[in-house]
């Protein structure tokens, strides 16, 4: 177990590797304790490095059982080897060499989830980011680029398919039951892209026609008896492979895709060079134990592995804090696939949700870091909602500057010219700066500013002139490291919205914007349009075009009638959203004061109406009637959190628009799609509206009645545990409510990815003894705690998805976090890691609360032997 080093890694200190490997050679003889391990490297020393320079190779927890330089034996006084680095001296200084390189490993003992381990049987690596060393040594950085040729010995009864990256070679049978498999890989590629699999498992394959008309074989690898749930995954890869040649003329390079799903995994999926290895619960969907939120899932998610084959793989990251220039750039155009798939403002909206959500809480703590970071204690600590979901948002930012045309060139550009590279940023952006001609350095900033920049916007409108004046000024916070932050570029889409309802044409003065977009660059910059003729309302940041906050006094009348008019579905959306908020907001304040709660008619009405307009889609007036979520209301309020009045006073809210509306709910709750169940986004939206009045409609009948009968009467997941939500968020002391528990657990209690749902929803519960429940329900015999899935239903349903029951004011909620974080952290830290993250928003809590998270924190950070991983987490939130 590697523990605490305090090791700092700094971009700044980035240098090349003094030999270049070409290719390496690796045979496995598979075993669950004893896998065998040889790794042939051939090497070079690079033009101009000394000719007594070390050969350092990167180790983690490895034992060197041989080594030898071009067939022989290295004395061994001319290395060192330890668990985590082999430094070999007196290496050839002109001609290339061969090192060979053998480890013994153990995968049946890897609870890691890093590197070679078994889950349910099959063996499966996982190599990003560092997970390569602790299978051999080696340079395990991602600007170390080989051709792989890999070797698969094994015994025949446990491991009837042994796959690795690219194309097989060949296969046969080896004595005693053995066989073995090769496959060579002809695209050079760092150690993290490697990937090998050995297991018995079920196979549904298609195959599919590139724009050239090459032949492409497809594999979807499953535990067996689960194939038939493999259908929709294999139906969005083929999708996904036909977007990528559409919209970037993008090719996929291989005669082979394979995609293995298993159960035991530490993140969603793995883009391994023509072998991605999948947590299953984005492979497996069926009607009966998928939701439709599942289904969508899947869907960004196969596309987005496929992606990354150009976006990744084609071209790498030169050094892991370059890691948004993958991630951002391929969550960007999984984004961007989804909306083509599907109604692309409600996917928008969507992305919104998450990123305030997630994002903007992580850029307003003590965990903000920049999209790039400068520096790092642990890699597995930077997969995150800024590198990713940020890191998209500036990719977007980039498309709306220089408009779809040049991005396209832009990106052609990034193509042609780093094929084959490990790239950086800056490399990226320059792209677009040539393909434009446009100057992008100060853009660039939102590489390297973290926080969220706010922008205040005031108005001017002078009637008696027809003009109207727009002011815009930013600010951006100091975040942890960064005490004074330079002015951004902040691309702002607006319109101008006149009192019928149509847009106001006119450009405003200056150069500064352009195609319905300010661009502010300076710290307060004014836009005046003339020739105004009414009074309009401005619609600001439209389709969320930048990630910042927006201060505006904007009339509630004014919100109504963008929420009304605006040409754009995500505007509209915003208004209503920002409406509610500002609602939810006061409301929270004077629950916790103590003091009653005005009225909450206006919101009421504009929901139900919005609810009821058969002119708008369904999933669109789904999201309309989801009302910001109790952590988006603590968001918003910033400091001295009372998580019980925002229960409260949201509650409150939902009974006034429940009862308002209940006419309007009970009908739609009654809907549902015609003909038997499909995933389409259209049939989607519909069981959306049904199952967001469903909520309102027992909200106003003030018992479980309804949503019993729904979940009885539900034949797909969806609806089912729809149903069972609004149970158990309504009316959690209900007879009715421990019956629907019950009968959910007996129907799916061999199904795991199903039985998830049941923990994580009763994680969910609000209330002050839930604590006591999630405690209950980890002496489960089903909770296995060595399965991730199964560990973040419960524990991270708890602490990231209930406000008031992890919140308690006792502190039970924190101390539960913390107990489990030290247990899972002796077996895998990366798990750990990222439950702790829940609590990174304890310093805006009340006096009280944040008291007893502070001492759950440092009752982590005293806890012996702590993995890098929760130690970084933990003393960034402490500091
Ligand atoms: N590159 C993957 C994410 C990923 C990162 C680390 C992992 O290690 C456990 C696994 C997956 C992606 O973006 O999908
Ligand atoms: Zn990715």
């Amino acid at each position: 177990m590697r523990t605490e080093t305090g090791q700092v890694f700094k971009l700044k200190d980035y240098r090349p590797t003094d030999f270049v490997v070409e290719r390496i050679d690796l045979t496995f003889e598979l075993d669950p304790t004893q896998t065998r391990v040889v790794s042939r490297i051939s090497l070079q020393r690079r033009d101009g490095v000394a000719a007594d320079a070390e050969l350092v190779f990167d180790g983690d927890e490895l034992s060197l059982e041989g080594l030898q330089l071009d067939g022989r034996d290295i004395d061994p006084a001319l290395y060192t080897a330890t668990p985590d680095t082999l430094t070999i001296r007196e290496l050839p200084a002109s001609v290339p060499f061969e090192i060979t390189v053998t480890t013994v490993i153990s995968p049946q003992t890897n609870t890691q989830l890093m590197g070679l381990y078994r889950t349910n049987g099959v063996y499966c690596t996982q190599c990003e980011a560092q997970g390569f060393r602790r299978i051999t040594y080696f340079y395990d950085r991602p600007d170390v680029l080989a051709v792989y040729s890999v070797t698969i010995i094994a015994r025949k009864s446990e491991t009837r398919y042994l796959l690795s990256n690219g194309n097989l070679v060949s296969s046969g049978s080896l004595d005693e039951g053995r066989h073995c498999a090769t496959w060579f890989d002809p695209h050079p590629k760092p150690s993290y892209l490697f990937a090998l699999v050995g297991g018995d498992l079920g196979l549904i394959e298609d195959s599919f026609t590139t724009m050239s008309g090459r032949e492409v074989a497809l594999k979807i690898y499953v535990e067996h008896g689960k194939e038939n749930r493999a259908g929709y995954a294999m139906d969005a890869l083929k999708r996904s492979m036909k977007w990528d040649e559409e919209v970037y003329g993008l090719e996929y390079d291989l005669d082979i895709f394979q995609i293995v799903a298993v159960s035991d995994f530490n993140m969603g999926a793995m883009e391994n060079k023509g072998l991605n290895v999948f947590n299953d619960k984005y492979v497996l969907a069926d009607p009966e134990t998928a939701t439709d939120a599942d289904y969508a899932n899947i869907e960004a998610i196969i596309a987005h592995e496929y992606f990354h084959n150009w976006t990744g793989n084609r071209i790498t990251c030169r050094d892991w804090f370059q890691l948004c220039l993958k991630e951002g750039l391929t969550v960007y155009r999984d984004h961007t696939f989804s909306a083509d798939q599907r109604s692309a403002p409600v996917k928008r909206i969507a992305e919104i949700r998450l990123l305030k959500a997630h994002q903007f809480p992580e850029d307003a703590g003590p965990l903000a870091h920049p999209v790039r970071p400068e520096t790092y204690r642990e890699i597995n600590n930077f997969y995150t909602a800024t590198v990713y979901e940020k890191g998209s948002e500036v990719v977007r930012m980039i498309r709306t500057i220089l408009g779809a045309e040049d991005f396209r060139k832009g990106m052609d550009l990034y193509f042609e010219r780093h094929d084959g590279d490990a790239a950086t940023i800056e490399d990226f952006l320059a792209c677009f700066a040539e393909a434009s001609g446009r100057d992008l350095r100060q853009f660039a900033l939102w590489y390297s500013q973290a926080g969220t920049p706010s922008v205040s916007v005031s108005t001017d409108w002078n009637e008696a002139g027809h003009t109207f004046k727009v002011t815009l000024e930013q600010s951006l916070a100091a975040t942890p490291g960064q005490p004074r932050k330079a002015l951004m570029h902040i691309p702002l889409a607006y319109g101008l919205i006149l009192p019928d309802g149509s847009e106001f044409a006119g450009q405003p003065s200056g150069n500064d914007a352009e195609n319905g977009v300010f661009h502010l660059t300076r710290r307060k910059q004014s836009f005046t349009f003339t020739g105004v003729p009414e009074r309009p309302v401005l619609s600001i940041n439209r389709g969320f075009s930048a990630p910042v906050t927006i201060a505006m006094e904007q009339s509630a009348a004014d919100l109504a009638h963008i929420a009304r008019h605006d040409s754009d579905g995500v505007a509209r959306w915003q208004a209503l959203n920002e409406q509610a908020t500002r609602y939810l907001v006061e409301a929270s304040k004077l629950c916790r004061d103590g003091r009653n709660l005005p009225s909450a008619q206006k919101l009421a009405e504009i929901l139900v109406a919005t609810a009821s307009d058969e002119s708008l889609e369904p999933a669109f007036r789904a999201q309309a009637l989801a009302l910001p979520a109790e952590s988006d209301i603590a968001r918003e309020i910033g400091s001295n959190i009372d998580p019980d009045s925002i229960h409260a006073a949201r509650n409150a809210v939902l009974s006034e628009v429940a009862r308002f509306g209940a006419d309007v709910f009970a009908r739609l709750a009654g809907a549902a799609p015609e003909g038997a169940y499909s995933p389409s986004a259209e049939d989607a939206g519909k069981r959306a509206l049904a199952g967001a009045a469903l909520a309102y409609a027992a909200i106003a009948d003030g018992g479980p009645g309804r949503a019993m009968a729904a979940f009885d009467a539900a034949d797909n997941m969806t609806v089912l545990s729809q149903a069972l939500q609004v149970l158990t968020q309504s009316f959690p002391a209900a007879a009715e409510t421990a019956d629907a528990l019950t009968a959910f657990r007996t129907r799916f209690s061999g199904d795991p990815l199903a039985l998830d749902k049941w923990y994580a929803i009763q994680a969910m519960m609000p209330g002050k003894t839930t604590w006591r429940r999630v405690e209950e329900l980890l002496d489960s015999p089903d909770f296995d705690r060595s399965n991730p899935n199964r560990v973040r239903s419960l524990i991270g349903g708890f602490s990231a998805g209930n406000p008031t029951g992890f919140n308690v004011a006792s502190g039970d909620g924190y101390r539960l976090l913390a107990r489990e974080v030290i247990d899972i952290d002796k077996r895998n830290p990366q798990l750990a890691a990222r439950l702790l993250t829940a609590m990174r928003s304890w310093r805006s809590l009340e006096a009280g609360r944040q008291e007893q998270a502070r001492l759950a924190l440092v009752s982590i950070r005293e806890a012996a032997n702590l993995s890098p991983d929760v130690s970084d987490i933990v003393d960034r939130m402490l500091d």
